[in-house]
């Protein structure tokens, strides 16, 4: 008998090759490499016209981008976070020189709830640093009037929320800075690579020196920079992938609403990212599995892999029961009841945009037949 390939939970998206192979001539003969050469200024300008905001600076990857933005906002003492994350947004807080402080996130969006960051802030506290989880935007209101309140910086960790609007607009206009990541796993992607919002043109500027070194030109280096350029054949790769994005995120879209055709009954299976929401990019299918399913998360993970189907608890364990994080506070035993209940359930299923009905079919089978 075959066997059945194996189905992860992405599978990156790459430009048509014959699309990309003039750019990479390009730079063959020019031997421009790196260093702010012509492609990254050409991939900046064009992400600007994509997304709809004015002032990017590209990077070599997101969690020196939130490194870079934390440090350009000067902050330090105690920053506000979610536990319910990938690992690389409390790393850069620490790195930033800052602390990390967990706060409960809502049940729903699975985004920090504004009422939780509130009741953890204290004389320390600088800034918030939100992630829009899945692609989901945060409670961004409640969060600015938060912030607002009590003086503090908002960083929007926007790895997942590539393309992703809001009342009509961009997600990446809140807050003082937001921050897109390109690996290769997210919607868009430029193998490794990032992306840094800024409110205005200085900045901007000041990003761009603090991610060069920290070089202003050859005999000024006012700053404690560090290296967070992109290179030339990631920024040609990106100019190449980007026209095919809005397409994918529409292919996104048919994978979502096949799912949720046939698990939205399932009782027990909870999708969190239903389909028709204006705005949404797809990123993830992260499903919860409930008391009332007969068999646990854990089960369930392992009957898929059984099968090959690769899906992911993201974001099991919590940020704050990493040895890094678990000594703190704020990440104590009965601490963070939503995202610690939520973490022990969540499974996200296979999400990308060529993925196909008849492999889909089988991730959905396996969910169904468990009944
Ligand atoms: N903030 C948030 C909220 C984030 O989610 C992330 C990254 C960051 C910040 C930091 O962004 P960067 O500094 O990375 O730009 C993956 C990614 O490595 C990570 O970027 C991502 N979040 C996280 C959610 O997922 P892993 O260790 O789970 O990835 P991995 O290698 O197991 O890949 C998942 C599956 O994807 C594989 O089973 C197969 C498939 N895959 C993966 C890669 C890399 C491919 O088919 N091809 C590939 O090249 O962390």
């Amino acid at each position: 008998m075959r066997r059945r390939e194996s189905l992860f939970v992405t599978r990156p998206m790459t430009p048509p090759l014959a699309e990309l192979l003039p750019m990479l001539e390009e730079i063959w003969r020019s031997r421009t490499l790196t260093n702010n050469g012509p492609f990254l200024h050409k991939f900046e300008t064009a992400l600007t016209d994509f997304l709809g905001v004015e002032h990017v600076s590209v990077v070599a990857n997101a969690t020196l981008g939130l490194i870079l933005a934390l440090r350009q906002l000067r902050v330090r003492g105690e920053v506000i976070t979610t536990p319910y994350s990938f690992v690389a947004s409390s790393h850069a807080i620490r790195w930033a020189g800052a602390e990390p402080v967990f706060a409960d996130i809502d049940p729903v969006t699975l985004n920090l709830d504004p009422a939780s960051v509130e009741r953890r802030i204290t004389s320390r506290t600088s800034a918030i640093l939100a992630v829009h989880c899945y692609g989901v935007p945060c409670d961004v209101a409640g969060l600015e009037t938060v912030a607002a309140r009590h003086d503090l910086k908002i960083v929007y960790d926007a790895a997942h929320a590539f393309g992703v609007r809001l009342a009509g607009t961009s997600v990446l206009h809140h807050g003082d800075m937001s921050v897109l990541s390109f690996h290769a796993t997210k919607i868009f992607n430029t193998l490794e690579g990032g992306a840094i919002v800024a409110r205005d043109r200085n900045a901007k500027i000041a990003l761009d020196v603090l991610g060069n070194h920290g070089i202003v030109d050859e005999t000024t280096i006012p700053a404690l920079g560090m290296n967070a350029k992109m290179n030339e054949i990631s920024a040609a790769f990106g100019l190449a992938l980007l026209p095919h994005v809005e397409q994918a995120i529409q292919d996104r879209r048919a994978v979502a609403e096949r799912y949720w055709q046939q698990l939205e009954s399932v009782r027990g299976i909870r999708c969190v990212c239903p389909p028709g929401v204006p705005g949404h990019n797809y990123y993830a299918f992260p499903i919860l599995v409930e008391a009332s399913y007969p068999i646990s998360r854990d089960a369930l993970y392992e009957k898929l892999r059984e099968q090959g189907i690769y899906a992911r608890r993201y974001f099991h364990p919590l940020i704050a029961d990493l040895p890094t994080y678990s000594d703190a506070p704020s990440a104590q035993p009965g601490e963070l009841p939503v995202a610690r209940d939520i973490a022990a359930r969540v499974l996200c299923l296979p999400m990308f945009p060529d993925l196909d009905p008849e492999n889909q079919q089988r991730v959905i089978d396996v969910i169904r037949e468990q009944i």
